[in-house]
């Protein structure tokens, strides 16, 4: 690898996340596209990085790391940035609200926008759980709303934090996906969550990501569907 690191993703999935946590940091990094329309992310090659054949892998000097939240903190220790340090007293905060992001929000998500791994194909079924889901996650996106309305140091600061990258585009996929069925999200509900995104938008990280994703000029405050130049956005 001549860069330090080689992000394994597809535009405006996961990945997303880490890209813009690179930019952010200025860490030189590689792509490889993993090419969903051929499911490149169950292949024993992509397996071989991340044996749940899911997007991203981030490889690094000290071996392949996956699940984002492990690599968004993994990487904020190493650079010394966008995290609270270990010792800081804001760290428990950060770190309760970046797992709920991910095991909760994040995972939530997953199963709003594919119903049919937890239901089957029964699309009454698949309905009922999105209905739940929906409402489900409205809640957690409250409590989101009521924490950046503290306005912490960790979530929605002039200095973006590893959670504000996270954050961002699980609101911009809460706004877009699925497809006709985003009634539950209503994002003036969220305000200073918006207005974090809006700061995330503003910065060089969004512009790099806009321009290799195909994100669109406002991918978190009015987020429209990814005209990526290369790879499918699905
Ligand atoms: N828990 C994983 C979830 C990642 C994830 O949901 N990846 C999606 C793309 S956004 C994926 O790889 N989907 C392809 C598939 O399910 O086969 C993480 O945090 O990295």
């Amino acid at each position: 690898m001549a860069a330090p690191y080689r992000l394994h993703y597809a535009p405006d999935n996961a990945s997303l996340v880490v890209r813009l946590a690179l930019e952010e940091l200025g860490q030189p990094y590689e792509t490889a596209l993993v090419d969903r329309a051929r499911g490149a992310q169950k292949s024993p090659a992509y397996r071989a990085l991340n044996p749940s054949g899911l997007i991203p892998v981030l490889e690094t000097p000290q071996g392949a790391i996956f699940e984002t939240a492990a690599i968004l903190l993994w990487l904020a220790d190493r650079h010394g940035a966008l995290a609270p340090a270990p010792d800081a007293p804001e760290r428990g905060d950060f770190l309760k609200w970046l797992f709920f992001a991910s095991n909760t929000l994040h995972a939530g998500l997953r199963m709003l926008f594919h119903p049919a791994p937890f239901v089957g194909e029964d699309a009454a079924a698949g309905q009922a759980l999105r209905d739940h889901m929906g409402a489900a996650l409205a809640a957690h996106w409250g409590h989101l709303e009521a924490a950046a309305a503290t306005r912490p140091p960790w979530l929605g600061a002039a200095s973006p934090s590893a959670l504000d990258f996270y954050l961002a585009p699980l609101l911009r996929w809460s706004a877009l996906y699925p497809v006709g069925g985003t009634g539950w999200f209503r994002p003036a509900d969220y305000p200073h969550l918006r207005a974090m995104a809006s700061g995330i938008e503003a910065r060089p990280a969004a512009a790099a990501a806009i321009a290799a994703e195909g994100l669109g000029p406002l991918p978190f405050t009015a987020p429209r569907i990814a005209t990526p130049p290369e790879g499918s956005a699905t």
